[in-house]
């Protein structure tokens, strides 16, 4: 790639198509009254060089899995995205990845800035907007799920690629802001890239020294770009954002790059030419009529013309787009045809990755576990589950913050081997300990078409429940798995005692949450999340070892597909008692039951593994399992009681924890906070005493 890039088109035009993507931000947040014109403003330069002579994508095919993928991290500043796609003329495709015939954004959608259910929404949402590669606006994020976009890319070059067939080489590209740069994420995530030595990746960083309180000074005086050489990135500088020739210089400097990531710094103005450039009031506001026609009239715009895109704008930067990107995408059709013939076997993976599906014949290595009163740790089980499975599914691929030895999460088979700077094939990823990126990072993996796994303990969940969140928010089949699910971790104390993580994670919308109560409910739930195609899980294990419970006399643990299932029942007639639990708690639950049915009460034992997957249900089947005619139930898990009051009702008891655990071995603590069969048995005659 020469480095004095010429300039395809006339500076007239260039200017010209960068003034609409102000204007049009200018325009959409004032129509909206809300949103954020000042960032839009000074990177469209940035925007315009980048698409117009460096990305490659289709604009006919923007699912082309070997598009270069941009990310705005930045994602208040959502009118840039949006005005790059309308301008590049991004066809719109469904959910299934199929035209509908319209733009991604027309001019009317901008329009719709930020109205109900438009695809201009406040922050870009993937899989609401073609062309939005991933849901932005809580800073960092994107950052880091850039990283796992980039990792994805390297193991699928390594995965895929053969001699004279090159499917995958695509780039990261991401504009991101000094809140990306403040938030610890960006800096987890930037440390992990520059460790990876991820020579794929790019990130523009929007040095404007402003932030909503005003000058960055107030807080933030490191400098960044050192900090960037100490990750072991490439670094780069431009001084002044307006300067495209420069830009494009850096670019080419980047994709040069082959042994690092690249940072370029890039000294903006916000709401560059508009009255209040560089102020604080650039940022967040509308700017109002006023500043809005001097704006224009600086730009040398029409002062009174709203949303105008000048004629040819869009000819010329689609065109632009279009004529570099189509060709590469016509080609790889031809690689991947070809690659069909011979290499079948990677073809048909090839192929079942990128229609999200699972590889035939993947879970007939599932293990079956024998009944065993002694049984195994739910992380165990898990850790054997997860190999069965991965051999299987070669996409299937993750690792944990520092804790693989600890969350059984290691893939021990041949040929797993490690994902390591220059040996990018592996698919045990160490994330080291940095749980919130490794989440992030999961989510970018998962964007790229890949089944990702993240684990850590449970109590460090709440280290990365940003990412959960967004995982949920779009619907990406992220696995999250965490072991040391209870104060049965014992002596670690309340620290590492997981308490109210389990009802934070029941709040999510979207995400499944499954405690399985042995090994064989832990195969269940690898099953039920991995045929989850767009939908996270999390898997929740236990750090001691669980009975393994003796089908042939209870259910079987494919009740777990309905997310909670009658385990074990009155010999006759109907119960007059129901004893809710999940994992650890349920072989209480059921030693429990055995005293109670002795003593001549008809109890039921409901495993309840997953509150979502059971509200899925049909109601039939919910009151099936949970009859509205029995109210006396008790429910048990060593766990915060927020949220059980809604299945044992306003008659039932929770056997719950109550504050935060303590040090100890586990049986002292189980004594302690009432995880005995003498405590369930006794608030279960409570329970039923204070009904008769
Ligand atoms: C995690 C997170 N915290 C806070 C916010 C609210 N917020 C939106 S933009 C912003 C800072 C804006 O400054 P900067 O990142 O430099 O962007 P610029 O205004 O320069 O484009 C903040 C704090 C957010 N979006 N995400
Ligand atoms: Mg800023």
């Amino acid at each position: 790639m020469p480095t004095d890039l010429p300039d395809p088109a006339s500076r007239c035009t260039n200017e010209l198509a960068i003034n609409t993507i102000r204007t049009l931000a200018m325009d959409a947040v004032e129509k909206a009254s809300s949103g954020h014109p000042g960032t839009p403003m000074a990177m469209a330069p940035l925007g315009y060089t980048l698409w117009s002579r460096f990305l490659r994508c289709d604009p006919d095919r923007p699912d082309w899995p070997n598009r270069d993928r941009f990310v705005l991290s930045d994602g208040h500043a959502s009118m840039l995205l949006y005005a790059l796609i309308h301008l590049a003329g991004i066809s719109e495709l469904d959910r299934q990845g199929r035209p509908t015939g319209e733009p991604a954004v027309s001019l009317d959608d901008l329009k719709q800035f930020r109205r109900l259910f438009s695809r201009t929404p406040g922050h870009p949402e993937y899989g609401v907007t073609t062309g939005v590669e991933v849901t932005t606006g809580p800073l960092g994020q994107g950052c880091a799920n850039s990283v796992g976009m980039a990792i994805a890319e390297r193991w699928l070059a390594a995965h895929f690629n053969r001699d004279g067939a090159v499917l995958f080489d695509h780039d990261v590209y991401v504009l991101c802001s000094d809140g990306d740069m403040m938030e610890g994420v960006s800096s987890e995530a930037a440390s992990l890239a520059g460790h990876l030595k991820l020579a794929n990746l790019c990130w523009f960083y929007d040095n404007n020294h402003i932030t909503i309180e005003g000058a960055t000074a107030l807080a933030f005086s490191e400098t960044v770009a050192d900090r960037f050489r100490g990750y072991g990135w490439n670094v780069l500088h431009v001084e002044d954002a307006n300067d495209t020739a420069t830009i494009a210089r850096a670019i080419a400097a980047f994709q040069e790059t082959t042994d690092a990531p690249t940072l370029v710094v890039v000294d903006s103005v916000i709401g560059w030419g508009s009255p209040i450039a560089g102020t604080a009031k650039a940022h967040s506001d509308p700017m109002g009529d006023e500043v809005i026609r001097a704006t224009k009239r600086s730009y040398g715009w029409p002062q009174d013309a709203q949303f105008l895109v000048p004629e040819g704008v869009a000819e010329h930067f689609r065109a632009a787009l279009s004529q570099r990107s189509k060709p590469l995408r016509e080609a790889w059709q031809e690689t991947r045809a070809r690659y069909g013939s011979e290499f079948p076997d990677l073809a048909r993976e090839l192929d079942a990755l990128l229609e999200h599906k699972l590889p035939d014949g993947w879970d007939k290595d599932m293990p079956i576990f024998p009944a065993d009163p002694k049984g195994m740790a739910s992380r165990d089980a898990g850790g054997q589950v997860l190999n069965a499975i991965a051999r299987n599914v070669p996409m299937l691929l993750g690792g944990a913050a520092d804790l693989a030895p600890s969350t059984k999460t290691r893939l021990t088979f041949d040929g797993a081997g490690a994902f390591e700077q220059g040996s990018y094939a592996g698919r045990n990823m160490h994330f080291g300990v940095r749980e919130h990126a490794m989440g992030a990072v999961a989510n970018g993996m998962a964007l790229s078409g890949l089944r990702p796994f993240a684990a850590t303990f449970l109590v460090f969940s709440d280290y990365m429940r940003p990412p959960i969140r967004l995982a949920a928010i779009m619907a990406l089949p992220t696995i999250f798995v965490f072991s040391h699910d209870s104060i049965g971790v014992g002596e670690d104390g309340p620290t590492h005692q997981p308490i109210e993580q389990l009802a934070g994670l029941r709040a999510i919308p979207g995400l499944d949450l499954i405690r399985p109560a042995d090994a064989n409910e832990t195969a269940e739930a690898w099953r039920a999340a991995m045929a989850e195609a767009d939908r996270p899980c999390c898997i929740i294990l236990s750090r001691q070892a669980l009975p393994t419970i003796d089908r042939s006399h209870y259910a079987a643990a494919s009740g777990l597909a309905r997310g909670a299932y009658v385990l074990a029942d009155a010999a006759e007639g109907a119960p007059e008692l129901i004893l809710l639990a999940t994992g650890s708690e349920v072989s209480l639950a059921l030693a429990a039951h055995e005293r109670l049915t002795q003593e001549g009460v008809r109890s039921r034992v409901v495993s309840m593994p997953s509150w979502s997957i059971f509200e899925r249900q049909p109601v039939g089947y919910r009151e099936a399992v949970l009859p509205p005619l029995v109210p006396a139930r008790v429910a048990v898990e060593q766990a915060g009681p927020l949220g059980w009051d809604r299945y044992v009702g306003p008659e039932g008891a929770m056997v719950t924890m109550k504050g935060f655990g303590a040090s100890a071995p586990l049986a002292d603590l189980q004594r302690e906070f009432g995880f005995t069969v003498d405590n369930v048995v006794r608030v279960a005659r409570g329970v039923m005493e204070k009904m008769s």
